[in-house]
């Protein structure tokens, strides 16, 4: 069985970050190892929040894993919490990075224009930093651009801006770049059946090749679906899809799960019910590996 360690906080409450990092991987036949960076009692998006920094617990953690010669297949990073975790996983990324690792950053900080409570513009810049050492990184449009230090756009932007987005990002150091939340208003006529939609683009700086995949745009947004998708595709990764089936099995698991969720009345911030959908991530997994 593959191995991967995720690397993220534990939110105890308002599913996100290990909290479905794990049964989603797990569920995927594939070992998720962990390594958390600190214990909340929700997210940040909640009112207010309780915060123990494990930063210290790194190091020590590492050391012996070194000692018993540790592998794994993928190094999946998620939320990270200050400057010296980000320096921790350049760390972790050299000492663990085997031939056929693939090194997977989810720079986690930042939706609709806004960086998360806690994080800066510096933070954002040293993120993009740590990107330059993955193989795969996978922001999503917020991200990006306070990672390039360019203006956020909201809407009304089309497929040429996109490319240029997704070139910048490449020229961190990542081979190749997986953009989420892109979606193109209902006139825009650059891609053809697209309006209404909102996805996802895979650029991969070595061949040139950039693929699109589009799903439905759901009503509601929630919150943690940033984290649902990356597992999913690190999931599908590590079970030997092609980056862009793993990409759109992640976005159309991540509808799914929005499908599941808006049927009861639920705040945003509590998460998606991913739990009740699962059936349907292995049915696609299946078919996807067969
Ligand atoms: O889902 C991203 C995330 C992960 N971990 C923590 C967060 C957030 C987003 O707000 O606060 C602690």
């Amino acid at each position: 069985m593959k191995r991967i360690i995720t690397i993220q906080d534990v939110s105890c409450v308002g599913k996100c970050s290990l909290t479905v990092a794990l049964p989603i991987i797990s569920a995927m036949g594939v070992e998720a190892a962990i390594l958390p960076t600190a214990v909340l009692s929700t997210h940040t998006m909640f009112k207010e929040f309780t915060f123990r920094d494990l930063t210290d617990d790194i190091k020590p953690i590492m050391e012996h894993w070194k000692r018993e010669k540790i592998g794994f297949d993928a190094i999946y990073t998620g939320y990270l919490g200050s400057f010296e975790q980000l320096r921790l996983m350049e760390e972790l990324f050299e000492s663990f990075r085997g031939e056929k690792t693939s090194v997977i950053v989810d720079p986690c900080m930042a939706d609709n224009g806004k960086l998360y409570p806690g994080f800066s513009e510096e933070f954002a810049k040293a993120m993009g930093k740590l990107c330059s050492k993955a193989d795969i990184i996978v922001p999503n449009l917020t991200e990006a651009s306070f990672m390039l230090g360019i203006p956020y756009v909201a809407e009304g932007y089309d497929e040429e801006y996109i490319v240029s987005v997704l070139k910048k990002l490449s020229t961190l150091g990542a081979k190749k770049v997986v953009l989420k939340g892109i979606s193109f208003d209902k006139d825009q006529k650059s891609l053809k059946n697209v309006s209404e939609r909102i996805g996802i683009a895979t650029y991969d700086s070595e061949n040139g090749s950039i693929i699109w995949y589009f799903h439905e745009r759901m009503s509601q947004n929630y919150h943690g679906t940033g984290d649902i998708f990356a597992s999913v595709l690190v999931g599908g990764l590590t079970r030997g899809l092609s980056l862009e089936k793993a990409a759109s099995l992640a976005g159309d698991f991540v509808a799914e799960s929005i499908r599941e969720t808006m049927k009861n009345d639920k705040e945003k911030w509590y998460g998606v019910d991913f739990e009740a959908v699962i059936p349907y991530l292995l049915e696609r997994l299946d078919k996807e590996i067969k």
